[in-house]
């Protein structure tokens, strides 16, 4: 054996002996903590919901992130490889590999599994708006490539996938507009076309949860956009069953009455709820892209450490008063290894947003979220 796998086997070793059963990395000079030590993220709140994870397909190849998920996660979601960009390249080609891999390793172990995402302005592949002449489609070609990739991506995981971000992000980001008027989807339908998504998925699969996601989506200035869009689908008879609150928050925001408000409000809608993509930034919510200012790639200070516990904390105490209307909890990427929020919006301003570490190990927050009842 090579050494590197002689120490990656260790690694594993003590991966799985240490943070899945307990004996490693809690804080064993606490008699009260060792107790419950062992408790995963799943044992913890499976009283409350599935907790769930955004993986990548190079997750499951490595051994340690895959024993990991098989660990802590009952949940999974694609991060990238089923949205219409990856999965299907050309008007009459999919490419199914990658998005298998996912759907494979759910089925074989039996986790649950969200599709992530059918109808978004982002990663589509540029055929799907064009004609062979390069000019726009008219809305009924439109329909029918919505129609037909709906059904043909739904159809291939029937079986594994429970629930669909069938529209994501349709909200604008202006606080003037309740539409992102901006997509190429409601350049050429208008907001109509969001009806036929759900339309076309319920067709589909009729099995299947059909939610709307979005950002932002308990932040004030936002809450009220959103609420506008999902009344227009319910209006329109749309079959819409629940509201994806992404969850892409920080260590600023947001604060309890933000996040109970949202949830009173969503739910007042007889919609139900999952936080589809949550992550705690130590930075604020910047939308567009910049460069990285002199002195701003601070790490991960003990003092930043401490506002990061206080905000799961805080979320993680709402999420379990509202057990009721939260069916899903789905944390956006494994551990602070590997996080999108590396490379936005700030390129390469390293960021620590998860449960686990670098090197996969719990995190002290980790103990404060799944060891809730010792306060
Ligand atoms: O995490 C995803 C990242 O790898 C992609 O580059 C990016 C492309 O826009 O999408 C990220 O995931 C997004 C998700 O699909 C929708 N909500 C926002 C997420 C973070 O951007």
């Amino acid at each position: 054996m090579k050494p590197t796998n002689l120490v990656k086997q260790l690694l594993l070793f003590t991966l799985i002996l240490g943070c899945f059963f307990g004996v490693c990395s809690c804080e064993t000079n606490n008699p009260k903590q060792d107790k419950t030590a062992f408790v995963t993220l799943k044992q913890a709140y499976q009283d409350y919901f599935p907790i769930g994870v955004a993986v990548s397909p190079s997750n499951l190849k490595d051994s340690l992130e895959r024993a990991l998920i098989l660990a802590q996660f009952s949940s999974i979601t694609a991060e990238n490889v089923m949205k219409a960009g990856p999965i299907h390249p050309e008007i009459d080609r999919y490419n199914w590999e990658q998005a298998d891999q996912v759907a494979n390793f759910a089925r074989a172990h039996n986790l649950k599994l969200r599709g992530h995402a059918l109808i978004w302005h982002q990663q589509y592949p540029t055929w799907f708006f064009k004609d062979q002449q390069g000019n726009q489609i008219s809305k009924d070609t439109l329909y029918a490539r919505m129609r037909s990739h709906i059904h043909t991506v739904m159809n291939r995981y029937k079986d594994v996938i429970y629930a669909w971000d069938v529209v994501n992000e349709a909200v604008s980001d202006s606080v003037h507009k309740t539409y992102r008027e901006s997509s190429p989807f409601y350049q050429i339908a208008g907001k109509e076309y969001l009806v036929k998504a759900f339309e076309f998925a319920k067709e589909a699969d009729p099995e299947a949860l059909l939610y709307y996601n979005d950002y932002n989506a308990v932040q004030p200035s936002k809450v009220n956009r959103i609420e506008s869009l999902l009344e227009d689908l319910l209006q329109a008879g749309a079959p819409i069953d629940g509201v994806g609150i992404q969850g892409h928050w920080s260590i600023y925001e947001p604060s309890k009455e933000e996040l109970t408000s949202a949830l009173d409000l969503y739910s007042s809608l007889g919609l139900d709820i999952q936080i589809t993509e949550l992550d705690i930034s130590l930075y604020r919510w910047e939308k567009h892209q910049r460069p990285l200012r002199e002195g701003e790639n601070q790490g991960f200070t003990a003092s930043l450490e401490q506002k990061q516990i206080a905000q799961y904390e805080s979320i993680f105490e709402v999420f379990r008063n509202y057990k009721e209307v939260i069916t899903g909890v789905t944390f956006w990427n494994l551990s602070d290894r590997y996080s999108w929020l590396d490379h936005y919006p700030v390129e390469g301003r390293k960021n620590y947003p998860l449960l686990f570490d670098t090197i996969l190990q719990p995190k002290k927050v980790y103990h404060k979220v799944v060891n809730f009842n010792q306060k």
